[in-house]
Parts: structure tokens; sequence; C-alpha cells
């Protein structure tokens, strides 16, 4: 039976069996919650992601979570805001990405910081609801999943916004 909450706090805590990076391209490290994950990591996060080639906007890859509490990292890469259609197909395909490579890794519990709404512009309302519908939407078509995902809401504007949405 999966379940969804939302949590004030960072992401980089969360002793989840994964966590949700927000990484660029690159996936080599970068400034926002993506530094954040690599400094308590550990050097050897980095040397892992060397290898997998970067990541495509809208896509994830997973490594292993090294010294977080977590025990895997699932990098995504969101859309820098643009203002056009594509920006919720992107961002919403994070999310179901994210969710399918936990289900395949047979992973029970997933930690989310709120995809792009930082560095990358986008605006943390139309976000926070592609977030939670595409979550809510992927678990309602996996009855059989058994993952408790947590909205990791870094500071108190994320967490009021995720709040207003559940009512
Ligand atoms: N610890 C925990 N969460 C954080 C931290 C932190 N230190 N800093 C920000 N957040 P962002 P993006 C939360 O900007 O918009 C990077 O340089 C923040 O409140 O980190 O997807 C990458 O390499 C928000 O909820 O990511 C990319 O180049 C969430 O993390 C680019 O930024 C995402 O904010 C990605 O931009």
């Amino acid at each position: 039976m999966s379940s969804i909450h939302i949590v004030r706090g960072s992401v980089v805590d969360m002793a989840t069996d994964a966590i949700v990076n927000a990484a660029n391209n690159s996936l080599l490290g970068g400034g926002g919650v993506d530094g954040a994950i690599h400094a308590a990591a550990g050097p050897h996060l980095l040397e892992e992601c060397y290898d997998l080639g970067g990541c495509e906007t809208g896509d994830a890859k997973i490594t292993k979570g090294y010294n977080l509490k977590a025990k895997h990292v699932i990098h995504t890469v969101g859309p820098v805001y643009s203002e056009t259609e594509r920006d919720a197909k992107l961002l919403s395909s994070c999310y179901r990405r994210c969710m399918e490579l936990a289900y395949e890794h047979k992973l029970h519990s997933i930690s989310f910081c709120c995809i792009s709404t930082g560095v990358y512009g986008y605006p943390l309302q139309e976000a926070s609801e592609i977030a939670v519908k595409t979550v809510k939407d992927w678990l309602a078509a996996h009855s059989d999943a058994d993952i408790d995902v947590y909205f990791c809401c870094f500071n108190d504007r994320e967490f009021a916004v995720y709040n207003s949405l559940q009512k």
C-alpha cells in the first residue's frame, strides 16, 4: 500500500530508499540541492555519476547514496522554465521516471525535492500541482506498488503551497 506525505525539511536528510536530486544534464554536480546532495554523499557519488554519461531533460538515472542516509539517489533533470507547453510535459516526465526507477529497483520509499522550482525558475504553484498529480496518477496506475512518497519542502513557502493542494 503506497502513501503520499508532505514534509518540511531538506531532502538531503531523508532516510528513505531514494532521494531525488534536481540535477542538470551533465549529472556532474551544481548548486542548490544538487550541490548539497553531493557534499553530503561524498566524492564517490560524483565518480559514479561520471560513468552515467549525463541525462536528458525529463529523464532520470539512479546511483547509490554513499554517505547519505538514503540508499539511493535518483538524479532527474527538470526543465528550465520557458513558458512553453514543453515545461509541464518535461516536469511531469521527471516525476514519472523517478517513480518508474523506484518501482524497477523495488524501492519502498522515495523523497522528492521541488524539481525545477529553484535555479530553473518554474513557478512553485504550477510545479507543485504537476508533482502531486503526476505521482497520484502513477500510483493509481500501479496499485501493486508499495512506495511511500515524501514531498520535501525546503522552505515555508514550499510547505504552504504543497499543503494548500491537499484541500
Ligand atoms: N538543500 C536542500 N534543498 C535545497 C537546497 C539545499 N541546500 N537548495 C535548494 N533546495 P534547485 P532546480 C531545494 O535550485 O530549480 C543546480 O545547480 C529548493 O528549495 O536546487 O531544479 C543543478 O545542478 C527546491 O525545492 O534545483 C541544476 O543546474 C529544490 O531544491 C539546477 O540547479 C530545487 O531547487 C537545477 O535547478
